[in-house]
């Protein structure tokens, strides 16, 4: 019987091998997949086949014209698919969302790389397709009609393989669907393509959310962020009171290149000199995702977590916030952002609008030049500069947000701009990374002055935060020999997502000033924000904690459910000792019970968004 059947469906089976070797091939070449035992290599080696048996298997109800022409289209399909994710993940070091498909026009970066991305080894991935085509048409010879018994058991065996995957997944990561917030641990445990289908039904899931979700759903929600509040330390609330805000996300800089050096000089001379005249965070963490920058902004705008796919920026535009912006509106503050690029990149206007941001000075207000930009266009310290003149014209108090760019991927700047030589690795991405970072620090050295020069320092508060990392772990060889490390562990790539938090509030931080290294993340900028200008966050629906209140637990939950506390660090289902990095073996002591508390905090958030819940919200 089966000997019959492999006979009789040559194609069929041929095209599972085919497609089945390829996919594998990819998983090993495409993708750094970290395996950490054979049990896991074994999952890998059988999970596309727990799709491609029961989907190529359409094919045995189709005529014989069809079938093979079923089998050849899905064949170019996946492995267009299988191509299209290795680009990406090339670039991002992440699989495809269908969120992001939606997205594609920001993809940036991407296409600038595109070319450097796109290996010609992907032709090697037609090759099958040739033969499998000029097989079905020198091969004509007409396979029987197949027995409905065959099909039947044919699918039992399908059945069979995606029962075992499934089990094989659960006993190697228990819960791994409903605690699927690491894209990695999804594609190694149910496959690629499975992963896509996971990805399609959970944004038609969420899509539903808003339609089913009523005043009820906040309140458990409530219930937990009401809880989790944690009183203002009350020798810090109000210590800014009334003063303006100037907020400067630095682009993708972390917390890695402070007080380091290359040939013996340092990468951020200013900021160095900085923190020691303000409050540091040493350890504070980025909670970005896909949507990168607007990621950021929207963590410190409301205090929510981002979405697991996609970019909220674009989601979820239509959604009722209660944003930080909203908050200082009622104490009358004006809230703006300078950022010089195009107003709709990343859907900015539109987000803008439901974040109450009152002004938006987008690219169109600043004098752009082709001698002040560089890659990405106005050059930080002109940005900088002309973003200081508009503020001096605001009515105060301000918030002013204000993106910066120039230290953004490929991280190109000029040779006249190059203060410190290139880091020597082989990564051409982290070598030219110092040299942007070295730039953004001379700019942020020189906006400071002019800050004191138009006057607008004295009764500010400022604060400079790194957005998300700027090197993927596509990198890891460089960064290891850069922190001297003999490699970048999974501890390591959690403890790489610090990023700089810089408060410096004139007359009382250069006097005073203080590291903090208690364990925080930009979740927490806004109620330590608000709580700084005397403003209470009691009540309101926010995840992070005042990061100087002394109730607060240290705690940051990143996007894909790594979480970290002074003592522990969780990351792909391993426990470690976050002083240390070593791997703690009873992590159900340890890990387990904050397992539960990220997981849940991710889900609420993930509520809130999907569900539209702060429509409901009254205070
Ligand atoms: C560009 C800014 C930076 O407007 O959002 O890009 P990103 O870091 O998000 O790729
Ligand atoms: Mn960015």
């Amino acid at each position: 019987m089966k000997e019959h059947f492999f006979k009789k469906q040559w194609f069929l089976c041929l095209s599972i091998f085919f497609m089945w070797m390829k996919t594998y091939f990819i998983y090993k070449l495409g993708f750094h997949l970290r395996i950490d035992h054979p049990f896991q290599e074994l999952i890998l080696l059988i999970n596309p086949l727990s799709f491609l048996i029961p989907v190529f298997g359409i094919s045995l109800f189709c005529r014989e014209k069809t079938k093979r022409l079923f089998l050849l289209s899905a064949n170019v399909i996946l492995t267009g698919i299988l191509i299209a994710n290795c680009i990406f993940y090339g670039f991002y070091i992440d699989f495809i969302t269908i969120p992001v498909l939606f997205q594609a026009k920001n993809l940036g970066g991407l296409g600038s790389s595109f070319q450097e991305l796109f290996n010609p080894l992907f032709i090697v991935l037609f090759f099958d397709l040739a033969l499998l085509a000029w097989l079905s048409k020198t091969r004509r010879k007409t396979e029987a009609k197949i027995p409905r018994k065959a099909i039947k058991i044919y699918y039992g065996a399908a059945a069979g393989i995606v029962l075992l995957n499934l089990t094989l997944s659960e006993i190697e990561q228990p819960k791994f669907l409903s605690h699927s917030f690491d894209r990695e641990v999804l594609v190694k445990n149910i496959g690629l393509f499975q992963f896509h289908l996971f990805d399609g039904i959970t944004q038609t899931f969420n899509l539903t959310q808003k339609a089913v979700a009523d005043e009820n759903s906040l309140a458990t929600i409530e219930n937990y962020t009401n809880a989790d509040y944690s009183k203002p330390n009350k020798d810090m609330f109000g210590i800014a009171k009334g003063r303006n805000v100037i907020f400067v996300t630095l682009e993708s800089t972390q917390s890695f290149v402070i007080n380091e050096k290359v040939n013996g000089k340092e990468i951020t001379p200013f900021l160095n000199q900085f923190i020691h005249k303000s409050y540091y965070f040493d350890h504070f963490y980025q909670q970005t995702e896909q949507g990168k920058t607007s990621d950021s902004e929207f963590v410190v705008a409301n205090s929510l977590y981002p979405s697991l796919s996609g970019s909220v920026f674009f989601t979820k535009s239509e959604n009722q916030y209660n944003s930080m912006y909203k908050t200082l509106a009622q104490h009358d503050y004006i809230s703006t952002v300078f950022h010089a690029n195009n107003k709709r990149f990343w859907n900015r206007d539109v987000m803008y609008e439901a974040l109450g941001i009152d002004r938006f000075y987008d690219v169109d207000h600043f004098s752009v030049t082709a001698d002040n930009s560089t890659g990405w266009g106005l050059k930080d310290k002109e940005f900088l500069a002309q973003s200081a003149d508009i503020m001096k014209e605001l009515p105060e108090p301000f918030y002013s947000s204000l993106l910066t760019l120039t230290n953004h991927f490929p991280f190109q700047i000029d040779d006249k701009d190059k203060l410190i030589d290139e880091y020597d690795s082989n990564s051409e991405i982290l070598n030219r990374y110092v040299t942007t970072v070295r730039y953004q620090d001379e700019a942020l050295k020189a906006f400071i002055a002019k800050l004191k020069k138009n006057g607008l320092y004295e009764h500010s508060v400022i604060v400079l935060m790194g957005d998300h990392y700027g090197i993927s772990e596509a990198h890891n060889e460089a960064l290891a020999q850069f922190l001297g490390k003999k490699e970048i562990t999974p501890y390591d790539t959690v403890q790489l997502q610090r990023v700089p938090l810089i408060i410096h509030i004139p007359g009382i931080t250069d006097k005073n000033p203080r590291t903090v290294s208690e364990t925080g993340g930009q979740i927490d900028v806004k109620p330590t924000l608000l709580h700084l200008l005397g403003i209470d966050t009691k009540g309101m629906i926010q995840f992070g904690n005042d990061l100087f209140s002394k109730e607060r637990m240290p705690f940051a939950v990143l996007r894909n459910g790594s979480f970290i506390t002074d003592d522990y660090l969780y990351t792909k289902n391993a426990c470690y000792d976050q002083k240390t990095g070593e791997l703690l073996e009873d992590a159900e002591n340890k890990c387990a019970p904050l397992m539960e508390k990220a997981a849940e905090e991710l889900s609420f958030s993930d509520k809130i968004i999907n569900g539209d819940l702060l429509r409901f919200y009254k205070q």
